[in-house]
């Protein structure tokens, strides 16, 4: 795959509803798309990103710096045989996972599409349709929280997540327990907490959740590996696992039973596929977290999900329950079930609907190797 020429679009969607987390709240996504040009093919990334530097260190500037300033330079104007190559390139780079995955992303959509296969076929995945839960944003009364927990459920989702923050936690998720009896349902603290709150995660054992995701601080698995020796439910580490060794040093310690695994947060399809192999192999099983991804990103969350030891229901929710209007067609649908078809179309399997990914566009930067060794 020769690598002519890299589009970087900043992009601005509007959520249908505000979410929050412990963190704060999102009400539109601003990130960035990533088209690489090849011969009459074009490979789309998607770059996870926020506005702010709150979920995880990078943001929709530093991204693109880093894309433009480090990664460019190493893929514009190669010929690449396989999108292993940037897993290996990139690594002289220390972290800046999200950025990395954009441009990985691409290459794998990229040589899907060369190999007339789709990207789940490409890296080894064997179901057909995917079983999908839903995240719900923490909520202003109790109230509310049950409203959307019983629409989602008649919806299909096979598993609800809950944020939790400090306050919102016990009381909420019980009423949950309370009134909607044996569900699959679990709690996501985005590190909230602290091993002061010992207690209150033993008090919510009694509530037979499926998980506790990051519970502790976003850098930790010492302290994870403490409160997983004192409490029943499993420990799920999201914001602390950024590559497979970090898997391997958090199940050595102890420090979680299950792991989410976001292909933006780890780097790419490469090293996320490292991770669940890992993790298969020490009898972890895995789910794949979302950024409130558009439909470019959220395709290859659903790609990574048909691999075999993806056993847990993932955060990959079908396009309408964030978009009015998906850059995507067909959009990502769910069934009355909750399952997502796995597409079987080249690459990324859904195609782009430009004028839509045109609309949303603020900015779109092009560059080739000659274009970039002027402006770098
Ligand atoms: O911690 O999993 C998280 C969204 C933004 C940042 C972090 C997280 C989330 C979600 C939403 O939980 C998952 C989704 O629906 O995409
Ligand atoms: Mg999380």
């Amino acid at each position: 795959m020769l690598i002519e020429k890299v589009v970087v679009r900043k992009m601005k969607m509007d959520l249908k509803f505000p979410f929050q987390t412990s963190f704060g709240t999102e009400q539109e996504r601003l990130f960035l798309i990533t088209e690489i040009h090849s011969g009459n093919q074009i490979g789309y990334g998607e770059c996870v990103v926020s506005s702010n530097p709150y979920y995880s260190e990078e943001t929709v500037s530093t991204a693109f710096s880093i894309i433009k300033e480090f990664l460019l330079p190493l893929i514009l104007g190669k010929d690449i045989q396989h999108p292993d190559e940037a897993n290996k390139m990139f690594s002289r780079i220390r972290r800046n996972n999200m950025a990395k995955s954009a441009i990985e992303g691409a290459l794998w959509d990229l040589y899907a599409k060369t190999q007339h296969k789709p990207l789940a076929e490409v890296i080894g995945g064997q179901k057909s349709e995917i079983t999908v839960g839903v995240s719900i944003g923490i909520q202003e009364t109790k109230e509310d929280l049950l409203e959307k927990v019983e629409e989602l459920l008649k919806q299909g989702f096979k598993k609800i997540k809950i944020k939790i923050k400090p306050g919102k936690d016990i009381e909420y998720l019980r009423s949950v327990r309370e009134k909607f009896g044996d569900i699959p349902v679990m709690a996501d603290a985005n590190s909230a907490y602290t091993l002061d709150d010992l207690e209150l995660f033993k008090e919510m054992d009694s509530l037979n959740l499926m998980m506790f995701e990051q519970p502790l601080a976003h850098d930790d698995i010492i302290d994870h590996s403490i409160l997983q020796n004192a409490v029943q439910t499993p420990i799920c580490l999201d914001e602390s696992i950024h590559s497979v060794e970090d898997a391997r040093k958090a199940i050595e310690l102890g420090s979680c039973k299950i792991i989410n695994i976001k292909i933006g947060r780890v780097g790419g399809i490469s090293e996320a596929i490292k991770i669940h192999n890992l993790c298969q192999e020490n009898n972890i099983p895995v789910w794949c977290g979302g950024m409130l991804e558009s439909g470019i990103g959220r395709a290859f969350n659903v790609a990574i999900t048909s691999l075999p030891n993806f056993t847990i229901p993932g955060d990959t929710a079908p396009s309408a329950r964030y978009w009015v209007k998906d850059i995507i067609k067909p959009e990502v649908t769910m069934d009355a079930e909750g399952h997502i078809q796995v597409p079987t179309t080249p690459g990324i399997g859904y195609e782009v609907d430009q004028e839509a990914l045109d609309q949303y566009t603020l900015e779109i930067f092009e560059f080739t190797k000659e274009s970039l060794l002027l402006s770098n």
